[in-house]
């Protein structure tokens, strides 16, 4: 018997076929009711249970490679009668369906989009910094709370080697290394040490600009973000500003954009006032331009930044933060129309 099984094998791995018609011939001839493969079970029923060990096996094998052979078979087979056809360069193309990008990346594009019309360029710097960059450069007194490590990641406790928690840091590296005129846009992801919820995460993106020159004022400012509102939610889109502080910046202001889903009127996402917050923004201190080799009595800047989670909630009426990270297809795949770069 095992002879049987070893030249039905040989036969099936010398087997070729030119049609479908010699390849069903030869499905039947092993495979089929009456065929050899049938008959070596027959056989093998009557065997005696202690050769049953040693032929169990090769009988197996040799279905695999008959199952293997037809499938082959068959594949070389349809490649072969497709053949022509795929020189025909007037056939319609294949309908792949493409994947979308990710939304945060999506607003990210269009950020940078808008304000490199404005003739800024995009800087990028590292995640894991120092407290230099992060805090000292930037005018955070030493007691500041950001410093503390219930805000902060810090890496294996050392105070001076942490998570960057704005991309501030990469404008005190640019300006480090750079001579005024100064227009950039850096965006990245920051870290705080925050819970989790729909409105907040530990993990986010931001967009940081910086523009220092020679008589760069507040109205500039202020001009360079309707600009970039009017751009980002539409021709109506309007803005105000109120006072606020940062340490970085002197005056400070939060900015508000014209709720564009209720026009201005009141609606429960600007929750009645007619306004949504988008970033904040101000006049680069003095103590900062200085601390990052720039004179400060010949140059004045200004700078703002935004959450790209915020933005991208506020554009496309994103409701949870969490779904940003969770990778679900039927959220991801809303955006795949969406115009981004
Ligand atoms: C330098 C000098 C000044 C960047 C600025 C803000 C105001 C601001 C927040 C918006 C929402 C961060 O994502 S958020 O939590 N940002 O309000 N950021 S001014 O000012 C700088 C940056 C770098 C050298």
């Amino acid at each position: 018997m095992i002879d049987k099984i070893r030249q039905l094998t040989e036969q099936t791995q010398a087997f070729t076929a030119k049609s479908a018609a010699e390849i069903e011939e030869f499905r039947i001839r092993m495979l089929g009711k009456k065929g050899e493969l049938n008959a070596l079970m027959e056989q093998f029923k009557q065997v005696p249970p202690e050769q049953k060990k040693t032929l169990g096996g090769p009988i197996n094998a040799l279905k695999n490679a008959i199952q293997e052979k037809l499938a082959t078979l068959k594949a070389g087979l349809e490649s072969a009668e497709q053949g022509p056809q795929s020189d025909d360069l007037s056939r319609p193309g294949s309908n792949d369906r493409l994947g979308a990008r990710h939304p945060i990346s999506l607003v990210k594009n269009q950020i940078e989009a808008i304000f490199k019309r404005l003739g800024y360029t995009v800087a990028e710097g590292p995640e894991i910094e120092d407290d230099w960059h992060v805090f000292s450069a930037l005018n955070f007194p030493p007691e500041h709370p950001a410093r503390d490590m219930q805000d902060t990641f810090f890496i294996e406790k050392n105070p001076d080697i942490l998570l960057r928690t704005h991309t501030s840091s990469i404008q005190v590296r640019v300006m480090e290394s750079q001579k005024p005129p100064i227009r950039v846009i850096c965006p990245g992801r920051v870290f705080r040490n925050e819970a989790i919820s729909a409105r907040a995460h530990c993990i986010f993106h931001q967009v940081e600009g910086l523009y220092i020159d020679e008589n760069v004022s507040f109205a500039d400012l202020k001009q360079s973000i309707l600009y970039f509102a009017k751009e980002m939610f539409g021709e109506k889109a309007d803005i105000r500003l109120r006072p606020s502080y940062f340490p970085f910046t002197e005056p400070s202001a939060e900015v508000d954009v014209s709720c564009n889903l209720c026009g201005g009127k009141g609606c429960n996402v600007c929750k009645g006032t007619g306004w949504l917050e988008i970033m904040g923004c101000g006049m680069v201190d003095p103590n900062v331009l200085e601390a990052c080799g720039i004179d400060s009595k010949k140059y004045t800047g200004f700078a703002f930044g935004m959450g790209i989670e915020r933005i991208t909630m506020l554009k496309y009426g994103v409701r949870d933060l969490r779904l940003y990270f969770e990778n679900d297809l039927r959220f991801l795949g809303q955006f795949d129309s969406a115009i981004g770069g």
